[in-house]
């Protein structure tokens, strides 16, 4: 007879522990490889007694592709500067409720009302940083300064390439000498004559570049500058240039998407992020720029000030941003996939 009362008490136990998970809600994060920590995640969760999941796209345009395919089950996205103006024209994006966001106040003015998203009705900066060359000092010599080392045939299968048709196609127009933002269409094939030449010598496109370089699968990488400073970590003597030719500086947003589950969560999760100690802990991860001032108290000293974060003037005045094309956007579009199709 105890036993069985025993017994029922356990399974009662385990009725009331299933049916809290099963009230549990759970936010959805669509982000880039590598940005949201699991600290980060862990604690949201038990502050609000949720569970994150976070899912991962390795373009701007795989984004957008599946919020066009129709995908509802986002509740944060984290797109760059142009696909929010992009996302914002396809009424793609949530207007944000400030008063949830009290924290808006801790992000620098030099982060808000860019061009993407004048008023911040719909962004928030996550982070910033530029794209370049990630290279292993130890064998790529001597040091290189311009795009022309991705095609230089000794490094034939030792690197890789970013798989982002905005930035590949941006770094051979730098090359060329053109504009990341160019609406010529003679200049766009010369871009991608100059990649299809390019392929042959390639080892992979792929975006999470810093996994290749760690693992020693290639030597070089187009890379962006976070993900060049996160293989640092295991390989000292990578190295990360700016090319004299220029490049691209982005800042990547957390925006909600219109048809978000938990769009009031999803606001109480960005106010997480905009808390100065977390917010450290977005660039301790990431190896990316802060947006939250007051998170640099939080820093150790050698990401405060970094130069993969933080470069000299005469290099950041060779960074162009980059923008939404608009119906021009289908010649970037046909470049890129013939280029991969070749
Ligand atoms: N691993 C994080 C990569 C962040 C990349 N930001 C993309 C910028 C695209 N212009």
């Amino acid at each position: 007879m105890r036993n069985k009362y025993i017994l029922s008490a356990v399974l009662l136990l385990t009725l009331f522990i299933c049916n809290c998970d099963e009230q549990k809600q759970q936010l959805n994060v669509f982000t880039w490889a590598g940005y949201v920590s699991d600290d980060i995640r862990a604690g949201f969760e038990k502050e609000y007694g949720v569970t994150v999941l976070v899912d991962t796209y390795a373009s701007n345009e795989d984004l957008l592709a599946k919020l066009l395919a129709g995908a509802t089950g986002y509740d944060i996205i984290m797109p760059s500067d142009y696909m929010v103006s992009i996302l914002i024209k396809q009424n793609l994006l949530a207007e944000l409720n400030r008063d949830n966001i009290p924290n808006f106040q801790n992000i620098s003015p030099l982060f808000l009302g860019k061009y993407f998203d004048i008023d911040n009705q719909y962004s928030i900066p996550y982070t910033f940083g530029t794209a370049g060359i990630a290279y292993d000092s130890a064998v790529v010599t001597p040091d290189p300064d311009s795009w022309a080392v991705l095609w230089d045939p000794q490094y034939k299968n030792q690197f890789s390439m970013l798989d982002d048709q905005r930035e590949t196609i941006g770094a051979a127009l730098k090359l060329l000498g053109y504009s990341l933002n160019t609406t010529d269409p003679e200049e766009i094939k010369a871009a991608k004559e100059k990649l299809i030449d390019q392929k042959p010598l390639v080892k992979q496109y792929k975006s999470e570049a810093e996994e290749l370089l760690i693992a020693g699968d290639v030597v070089m990488a187009h890379c962006w500058s976070g993900d060049a400073f996160r293989a640092t970590e295991t390989r000292p003597t990578i190295r990360y240039v700016i090319p004299k030719e220029g490049s691209s500086q982005f800042i990547d947003a957390v925006c909600i998407p219109k048809s978000a589950p938990h769009k009031e969560l999803a606001e109480q999760f960005i106010n997480y992020l905009l808390r100065p100690e977390v917010n450290a802990k977005i660039t301790a991860f990431t190896k990316y720029g802060t947006c939250v001032p007051t998170a640099k108290e939080y820093l150790p000293e050698h990401l405060r000030m970094h130069k993969f974060i933080y470069p000299p003037k005469e290099v950041l005045d060779s960074l162009e941003w980059l923008k939404d094309p608009g119906d021009f956007t289908r010649h970037y579009n046909r470049a890129w996939e013939e280029i991969k199709a070749k």
